[in-house]
């Protein structure tokens, strides 16, 4: 048994009870694809998680990715390729993708769920194994030829890269200075330095890698519009044939040396610094660089988002499993006591608030990304809210920021709730927390910070979209809290909601409010950069207590309908989550409320020496 605990009896409640994954599956929207491929799925990809995907987890921590300046390239760890291998042949990476380069139909809520369990056993497995997904973005956006490549990148397993980090651009990717030049038989040849590229090499795991490269043509404006996307493979090969050729000047000039994610190589990457010229492809021969990568981003940020989650998750199960066994002091009714009984810890409230924390965040963020990941198809989409394809890629648009900020903070500040736990042991390596904790920093900070996050979430997922897809799960939310069949039982709980959607919709109108003065006044734009963090935050939590409660109330009908025994005591863990989210963080929202309604730009007046 591995380090990874799965919790599939909540991702089946999520994708079977809650959003009925079922129903669009009978009406044939993804072939004959049905329940039985789908729980069969979810079992195996537990097993594979649990066992030999999570085994080198810690192994490859403690002696990560080697790099050698001669040759360029990179060495990981035997044990971590070997579990690098058992997923990737087991071929999950079909699951959606086109058909045409490979794909099976399936539903993508499914998928993220599986992509959970395996995000959450070794993460960095699954960032080696972007291949596929990478080649879908290049089908989408590729020329007919290029289309076939997308094909061969499929069927031979080859690795590949996102590149759009310099030195000196990172959130403001737009200031990259890699040029492309272009040549007389229409290639380009690329020439810069890149940092931080994941998996830019990657020992003998593939036969070869294609990277996804921005850079800027020679003449081409400043800014993010100004970058073309290129595909640079690290082998040339023959593209009637596909037979391997030269090696292309895209070289790996160093692996940085990091806190946590260690079995991932995070690489400085040279291209057309030797005498070996980097030669790239421009993307569909169209130059929307910033556009076609945002495809590829926005299955990165789900990922990041998903594998936040799927951290906190293993976290705190493994926190409840040291809980339940952990023998400390006696039950506080009894403290003046000297001699009464010692109890495990999860008798102290304290324990037990933790404990909860970590689970509300845990399984209320799960049903956030499932929820999302629901209106990624347009069948699901449509059964989920009633949106139509076009709204469902609104609310997917919407709630991304949502997955990956809110994913990733939240997980980061429960895991050291996990770890704390565990007392001093949670400290020791002898247990997995202090490498999740470690592991899970960087998803606060890769693929956008968090405030950069806030901020694509209030300018473009929200004041650009002039208020639609909000007004869409808005709606959602309302019907949930008017509901005529609303359970009596979770009345209070639902008051709760109801006044964080308000505090909410008054952030809302009051960085709107900025947003519309800053025409007269600019410096009003300060205010929605200052309050941009506490509103995505606060959003992440209505979101939480709507989809808790939305799955309280269908656990209170399952318990009284004909629950199994074997279930019971899972529906009440439902209800007593819900409650416990909605009592004592919901009504958090009305003072960040007040602070958002209250900010003044202060402190951007005063002066750098004074901080
Ligand atoms: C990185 C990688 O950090 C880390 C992990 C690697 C892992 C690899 C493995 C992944 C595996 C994935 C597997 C998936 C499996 C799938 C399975 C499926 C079942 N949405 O606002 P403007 C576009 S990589 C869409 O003016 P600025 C848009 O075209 C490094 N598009 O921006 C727009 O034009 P228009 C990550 C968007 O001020 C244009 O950009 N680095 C969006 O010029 C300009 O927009 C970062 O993420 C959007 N949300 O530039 C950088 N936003 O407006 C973070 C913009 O006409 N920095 N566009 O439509 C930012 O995001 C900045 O805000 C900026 C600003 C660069 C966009
Ligand atoms: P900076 O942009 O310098 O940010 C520093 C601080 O300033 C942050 O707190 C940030 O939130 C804040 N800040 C910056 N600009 C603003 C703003 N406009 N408004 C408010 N706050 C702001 N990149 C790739 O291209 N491909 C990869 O595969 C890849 N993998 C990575 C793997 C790892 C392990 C790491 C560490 C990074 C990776 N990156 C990759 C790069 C990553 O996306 C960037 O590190 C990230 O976008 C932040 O850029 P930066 O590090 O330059 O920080």
């Amino acid at each position: 048994m591995g380090h990874f605990k799965s919790n599939t009896r909540d991702i089946e409640f999520n994708l079977f009870e809650d959003l009925k994954v079922q129903e669009p599956m009978s009406q044939g929207a993804w072939g004959d694809f049905d329940e039985d491929t789908a729980r069969t799925m979810i079992s195996e990809v537990a097993k594979l998680a649990e066992g030999p995907l999570g085994e080198a987890y810690a192994d490859a921590d403690r002696n990560p990715p080697t790099f050698d300046p001669e040759t360029h390239e990179v060495t990981l760890p035997e044990g971590f390729k070997k579990s690098f291998r058992t997923m990737w042949d087991a071929e999950y990476y079909r699951m959606g993708l086109p058909e045409e380069i490979g794909g099976v139909p399936a539903p993508r809520v499914l998928g993220w769920s599986l992509n959970e369990m395996m995000l959450g056993a070794q993460p960095a497995a699954f960032m080696y194994a972007a291949g596929p997904s990478f080649a879908g973005v290049l089908f989408q956006n590729g020329t007919d030829e290029q289309k076939k490549w997308a094909e061969t990148c499929v069927e031979r397993g080859w690795g590949a890269t996102m590149v759009l980090t310099e030195p000196d651009a990172g959130s403001d990717v737009g200031a990259g200075r890699t040029k492309a030049v272009k040549q007389d038989d229409g290639t380009w040849h690329i020439e810069g330095v890149k940092r931080f590229i994941t998996s830019a090499d990657s020992d003998d795991l593939f036969e070869n890698i294609f990277h996804l490269v921005l850079a800027r043509p020679e003449g081409a404006g400043p800014g993010t519009k100004g970058l073309s996307l290129f595909f640079v493979p690290k082998f040339h090969f023959d593209f009637d044939s596909n037979e391997m050729g030269e090696r292309n000047g895209v070289f790996v000039t160093g692996v940085e040396h990091k806190m946590g994610l260690k079995a991932s190589a995070t690489c400085e990457v040279t291209f057309g610094g030797n005498d070996v010229p980097a030669v790239g492809w421009l993307v569909g021969e169209v130059h929307d660089g910033i556009a076609q990568m945002f495809d590829v981003i926005e299955h990165a940020r789900m990922m990041v988002g998903t594998k936040a989650i799927g951290t906190l998750s293993t976290g705190y199960l493994n926190a409840l499993e040291y809980a339940k066994e952990r023998v400390q002091g006696a039950d506080l009714t009894q403290m003046t006591d000297k001699s009464a009984p010692r109890v495990t810890i999860t008798h102290h409230p304290d324990v037990r608030r933790a404990l909860m924390m970590q689970k509300a965040y845990a399984e209320g963020m799960r049903a956030v990304y499932l929820y999302t990941a629901a209106h990624q198809d347009q069948a699901m989409a449509e059964f989920t809210s009633g949106a139509d394809l076009e709204t469902a890629h609104r609310v997917n648009d919407l709630l991304l920021p949502i997955v990956k900020g809110v994913g990733s903070e939240r997980a980061y500040q429960y895991l050291t709730d996990s770890l704390q736990t565990l007392g001093g042991s949670g400290f020791l390596q002898d247990y997995p927390i202090e490498q999740y904790i470690r592991d899970a920093k960087i998803d606060s900070l890769y693929e956008g910070t968090t405030a950069i996050q806030a901020q694509d979430f209030f300018f473009r997922k929200i004041a650009r979209d002039r208020g639609t897809a909000l007004g869409h799960v808005a709606c959602q939310i309302k019907a949930f809290i008017d509901s005529p069949d609303a359970d009596g039982r979770l009345k209070g709980e639902r008051v709760h909601l109801a006044t964080a959607m308000e505090d909410v919709q008054g952030m809302v109108t009051t960085m709107t409010g900025w947003l519309m003065g800053a025409q007269e006044q600019t410096a009003e734009l300060y205010k929605v950069g200052l309050a941009s963090v506490r509103f995505l935050m606060s959003f992440g939590d209505l979101l939480v207590g709507w989809r808790l409660l939305h799955q309280a109330e269908i656990a209170l009908a399952a318990l009284d309908g004909d629950a199994p025994d074997k279930d019971r005591a899972f529906y009440e863990g439902k209800v007593g989550v819900a409650q416990f989210f909605a009592r004592n963080v919901l009504p958090e929202l009305t003072a960040n409320r007040k602070i958002v309604e209250n900010t003044d730009g202060e402190i951007m007046e005063l002066d750098e020496a004074a901080f």
